[in-house]
């Protein structure tokens, strides 16, 4: 396997690097990395997901990092459909054209996420006025109305959508979300249709979590397939990639090739590393997944032990020379958050936990980690 690896940088020769490179000190050593869309402009685009917190936060060291390391960003909450339609044909898009703004003056391509998914969609998407569910009929008209106004207002200035979100479950099978009952599982198609009318020109991808299952894997490509039989534009799949220490890396490689080798292209596009333990049996990103906060379950409340940050790094490390490695079918990696604070993972799934996911730290210093 190739594996270029940037040369890890001295203190002694931080002088002669240019002002966009950043140092980190620690107590060991200082090191600096070029920055991310650099150091892989050549391989893939790699972004940051983008919540309220980051769009108007005042702090211009937070601005100028992601304007520095990323040149992808995607919309973190403010493109979901309880936020863009909150009631029945009645659109917000003032945050989604803030971003819109923002990744514009950072000359950053923008991803939108996402049209269609069982979560953060609001209340009277399946309901009528007296809270019985409605017929696949209207659900579809709802549907549609909802992907034309949405897709249709950022028309020309998202390169794609997540059309569809997390709608295959563990064993391949289709989730049963409202979509699911009251549509049938031609409710997929429908949206893949529907977006690809309402923005001919946007890329248009399947995302989802859990992505090194065997059953996600193969009832994905199921998918992949079926979307493609039936003549629909399917550009890439989002494997989300919120992984922990503990995931199988090899079995989430062989989900990459097996989608490649679909004829679609590959993104990692929710990417972030947990290191604090799983209370449940399978870890996953499903957001209905809670536990009670337990002081074992955050042990690293003062800061992470030298030997979790190695496998932090390792980890990290094995991961992107996968990217390296299937570079030419992946064309973005993109990280849930830009630094530590700000992870979900620091309330998921279990509140008040203090996480370690990214590559950038509380302190916004890029961690030790040549990539
Ligand atoms: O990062 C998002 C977080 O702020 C929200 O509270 C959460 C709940 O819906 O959604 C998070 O983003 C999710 C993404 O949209 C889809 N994949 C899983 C992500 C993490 O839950």
């Amino acid at each position: 396997m190739k594996r270029h690896r940037l040369a890890v940088l001295t203190l002694s020769m931080l002088l002669t690097i240019g002002a966009d490179s950043q140092s980190v000190s620690s107590d060991k050593e200082q090191v600096s990395y070029p920055p991310l869309k650099e150091q892989f402009k050549d391989h893939f685009l790699v972004g940051a997901a983008i919540d309220y917190g980051e769009m108007y936060s005042k702090d211009s060291t937070l601005h100028r990092l992601i304007r520095r390391e990323f040149n992808a960003l995607v919309a973190g909450n403010c493109m979901k459909a309880d936020h863009t339609e909150p009631r029945e044909n009645v659109f917000n898009f003032k945050d989604g054209d803030f971003l819109v703004a923002m990744a514009e003056k950072n000359q950053q391509v923008l991803t939108g996420h996402c049209l269609v998914w069982h979560s953060q969609v609001p209340r009277w998407m399946f309901v009528d006025s007296v809270g019985n569910k409605v017929s696949r009929e209207v659900l579809i008209e709802r549907m549609r109305n909802h992907i034309y106004k949405v897709a249709g207002h950022y028309r020309g200035k998202v390169r794609g959508w997540d059309v569809v979100n997390e709608a295959i479950e563990w064993n391949g099978d289709y989730r049963k979300s409202e979509y699911y009952k009251i549509i049938g599982e031609d409710f997929i198609r429908l949206a893949f249709q529907f977006a690809h009318e309402a923005d001919p020109d946007a890329e248009l991808y399947y995302n989802d979590y859990g992505m090194d299952s065997p059953g996600k894997r193969e009832g994905v490509v199921r998918l992949i397939r079926d979307l493609k039989a039936h003549g629909l534009r399917i550009d890439a799949i989002g494997m989300q990639s919120h992984l922990s220490l503990w995931t199988n890396l090899e079995e989430y490689e062989k989900s990459l090739i097996a989608f490649a080798n679909e004829g679609v292209k590959v993104m990692a596009t929710e990417l972030d590393v947990s290191v604090l333990p799983w209370p449940g049996e399978m870890p996953n990103a499903d957001i209905s997944t809670s536990f009670e906060y337990q002081e074992k379950y955050n042990p690293y409340r003062n800061g992470l032990p030298a030997e979790v940050e190695a496998k932090l790094k390792d980890f990290y490390e094995r991961l992107f020379a996968i990217y390296r490695k299937h570079s030419d079918v992946i064309t973005r990696v993109t990280f849930w958050g830009v630094h530590d604070g700000g992870s979900w993972l620091n309330g998921f799934p279990i509140k008040g936990r203090t996480n370690y996911p990214l590559l950038f730290d509380r302190q916004l210093r890029r961690k030790n980690i040549a990539l």
